[in-house]
């Protein structure tokens, strides 16, 4: 598919070539796959709506434009001026938009390396009435009967500061293609969908950004006290406090009475303060050890567990954020999961 986006029709841009043209997903890795605490670059999720555009990184730009007092386009070279910065940090997609409530467990954690968008920024004097960053992919083409000119996502401007990156590594080496080659947005604490790939504009603007990644999908209905969807919408940005267990292996035989460690991973955006583990179907959540919060990075949680009686137990875990938000029982994205063994 060739199509020009509507900026760069009269400009000396041209339109990428996508290979493939349409969605590409990497089944992730399985919980009980989850051993390294880096994941190495050929596990990584993988996620692309609209296809993977084929980028030479020496004819790669970055125009920063919108409310800023210095609009400027970058080079690669240009990038590679200011300060490498290195953040490592979970990446996890939210699953499809068209399914918000779904858990997918498409999660890993990454070793980031770029420049820190708010040096970018600080070159280009933004105007203080700016409240947000749009993002647009080098992407373009039909998602769920919508075409699209970019892939274009949006990001309060207050995120920035933390450690918001413009990625050019994954795991110290250049980004694989179907990981944004030649440079990525990457937001940790966010969700994958809004570190934009293959990243050549963003825009500053006073409101979010008007294209359907941002408006129709990717805005999770709030729920009212009583579980019920309500009109209202949020933003799927901050990652929601999660859990998995990576050991024991679901279907996995148990000696009675052997003691066993029951661990795995938990995150959050803002850290995770407590992992509580069931190991019984009375519903008794213990609290486990727990690693402390570093940055951005998921944290190992781990328990002695000693069988008390044969037959089938499903384990599980709950994580609690720094906030005192619950990973809940069912129904969310980010809901806990059982992992059934057996008690011999
Ligand atoms: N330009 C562009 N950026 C994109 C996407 C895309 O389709 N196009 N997919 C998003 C989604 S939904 C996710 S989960 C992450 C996945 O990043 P990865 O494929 O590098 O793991 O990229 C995000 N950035
Ligand atoms: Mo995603």
């Amino acid at each position: 598919m060739l199509k020009l986006s509507s900026d760069q029709q009269g400009g000396a841009v041209k339109p990428a070539r996508l290979d493939p043209q349409g969605p590409l997903k990497r089944d992730p890795l399985a919980p009980h796959q989850m051993r390294d605490r880096l994941t190495p670059a050929q596990s990584v999720i993988v996620l692309c709506h609209l296809g993977v555009p084929r980028l030479e990184q020496d004819r790669w730009s970055l125009t920063i434009d919108g409310m800023v007092e210095h609009p400027r386009t970058l080079r690669f070279d240009d990038l590679m001026r200011y300060p490498k910065a290195e953040v490592v940090s979970v990446h996890q997609c939210c699953g499809s938009p068209l399914a918000p409530f779904e858990p997918t467990r498409r999660v890993c954690n990454v070793r980031w390396g770029g420049v820190r968008l708010a040096d970018i920024l600080a070159d280009c004097r933004p105007s203080a009435a700016a409240q947000y960053i749009w993002s647009y992919g080098a992407d373009f083409g039909e998602f769920s009967g919508v075409v699209v000119d970019a892939y274009v996502k949006d990001l309060p401007i207050s995120r920035v500061e933390a450690d918001v990156l413009i990625g050019y590594e994954m795991n110290g080496s250049a980004l694989p293609a179907e990981h944004g080659f030649p440079a990525r947005l990457v937001v940790p604490g966010f969700y994958g969908t809004n570190s934009v790939k293959w990243l050549t504009r963003m825009t500053l603007a006073e409101r979010r950004a008007p294209g359907p990644f941002t408006t129709r999908w990717y805005n999770d209905p709030v729920l009212d006290g009583a579980g019920h969807e309500t009109r209202e919408t949020t933003p799927v940005w901050s990652i929601a406090p999660e859990s998995l267990i990576v050991s024991p292996t679901p279907h996995e035989t148990i000696e009675l009475s052997a003691e066993r460690e029951i661990w795995g991973w938990a995150w959050a955006d803002g850290g995770i303060r407590s992992v509580y583990v069931r190991t019984d179907d009375a519903a008794t959540w213990r609290r486990a050890e727990l690693e402390p919060s570093r940055g951005r990075e998921w944290q190992r949680f781990s328990m002695r567990w000693m069988p008390g009686r044969r037959g089938a137990v499903a384990l599980a875990s709950l994580a609690e954020a720094m906030g005192g938000l619950l990973q809940p029982i069912s129904g969310r994205r980010n809901a806990i999961h059982d992992v059934p063994v057996n008690v011999i």
